[in-house]
């Protein structure tokens, strides 16, 4: 018998929320679930394929649209890297969610015996080893989000959290350098967290996503008042200043959010339109604040990867 999976369980193996999924089926055709007796979709171990390979080319920057009805082998084809093309295109083959996985198991078995030696190079052979998009979404996502589970509910300590935050942290920044190299000529987006705020991953994973985009990133890390992102941003004439918000509790920040982010409205130049992703951006009050430039809400590094490639695509039109 053929394996069939639901949606939530391809919406794991393939990052994509369910919400995209269900719209690439609806909107684009992209793929034909069968639906269980129960009028559930079912997908087959193709489809998911399919799916992960169509959610690939659209972080290289094809349009979905463009993408969603053509062949498999078609599709792979658009996968291989090209020398002459862009460098997101020169990294590594997608890789297996078998391989993810026995990696994730590899590297939280170094944390969990104390074996921080072993960490960096397992952490640096999988940036390596792997496509982009696979290591955000198969190994570094899945890393933090499972350590932080583990600290929890204590079965590891803190100081194996911060142990592998500090690798990771080393490995993501290279990553960044590396993919923002060339990039001047991109549409400029400035990146920070607000003041208070040390936790890195979202932005720093958005960095990456940017960059390997063609945008210019211009990293100003974690821990800024909004009163020096507007300036930088006003000296770097950047298009976009992206916000990253972690659920900090609140005496953690110099300002609460709105204020931040009145502030930030008030005193950034016009031409700036300002993002605002991660926790501040998801279920809440916050959303609906009235701010009186172009605000963009990101609940997740997918809708960033598709803000990012349609406002790529409208300065060139
Ligand atoms: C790593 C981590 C740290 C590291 C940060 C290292 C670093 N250089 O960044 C260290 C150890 C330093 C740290 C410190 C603290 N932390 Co901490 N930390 C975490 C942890 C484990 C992971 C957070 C993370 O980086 N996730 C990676 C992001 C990218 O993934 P995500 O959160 O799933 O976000 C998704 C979306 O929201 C979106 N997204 C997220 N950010 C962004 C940004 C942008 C721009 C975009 C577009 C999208 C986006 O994309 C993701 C994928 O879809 C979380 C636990 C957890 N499970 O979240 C706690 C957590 C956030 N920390 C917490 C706390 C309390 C703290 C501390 C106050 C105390 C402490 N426990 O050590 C301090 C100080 C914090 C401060 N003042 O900022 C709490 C907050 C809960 C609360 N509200 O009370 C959490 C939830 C842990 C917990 N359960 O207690 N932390």
């Amino acid at each position: 018998m053929t394996e069939k999976l639901n949606i939530k369980a391809v919406s794991r193996l393939v990052g994509l929320s369910e919400h995209t999924i269900r719209a690439w089926e609806k909107r684009y055709g992209a793929i034909t679930p069968e639906r269980a007796s129960t009028g559930r979709r079912t997908y087959s171990m193709a489809e998911t394929e399919r799916l992960q390979t169509l959610y690939r080319l659209v972080c290289r920057g094809h349009s979905i649209s463009s993408i969603a009805s053509l062949p498999m082998p078609n599709l792979k084809q658009l996968l291989e890297p090209r020398k002459t093309e862009a460098k997101a295109e020169e990294s590594p083959p997608p890789a297996s969610v078998t391989d993810l996985q026995a990696t994730h198991e590899a590297i939280l078995g170094s944390l969990r015996r104390f074996d921080f030696d072993a960490l960096s190079p397992q952490i640096a052979k999988a940036a390596l080893r792997f496509d982009i998009h696979s290591f955000i979404h198969g190994v570094a996502l899945p890393l933090m989000r499972e350590v932080g589970r583990q600290v929890d509910t204590g079965s590891m300590l803190i100081a194996q959290e911060h142990a592998l935050s500090v690798m990771l942290r080393d490995q993501l920044g290279q990553m960044l350098k590396t993919l923002n190299t060339d990039n001047h000529r991109g549409k400029k987006i400035a990146v920070a967290t607000p003041g208070g705020d040390i936790h890195e991953f979202g932005i720093l994973l958005s960095g990456i996503v940017a960059a390997a985009l063609g945008w210019s990133v211009q990293y100003l890390g974690p821990n800024l008042p909004s009163e020096e992102l507007a300036r930088a941003c006003a000296a770097l004439e950047c298009d976009v200043a992206l916000l990253g918000t972690a659920p900090v509790p609140p005496e953690e920040l110099k300002q609460p959010w709105k204020d931040y982010l009145r502030d930030l409205d008030d005193k950034l130049p016009k031409r700036a339109a300002l993002w605002i992703g991660g926790a501040a951006a998801l279920d809440g009050p916050l959303p609906r604040l009235k701010l009186r430039r172009g605000t963009e809400w990101i609940d997740s590094i997918e809708k960033l990867e598709r803000l990012l490639q349609e406002h790529a695509e409208a300065k060139r039109s």
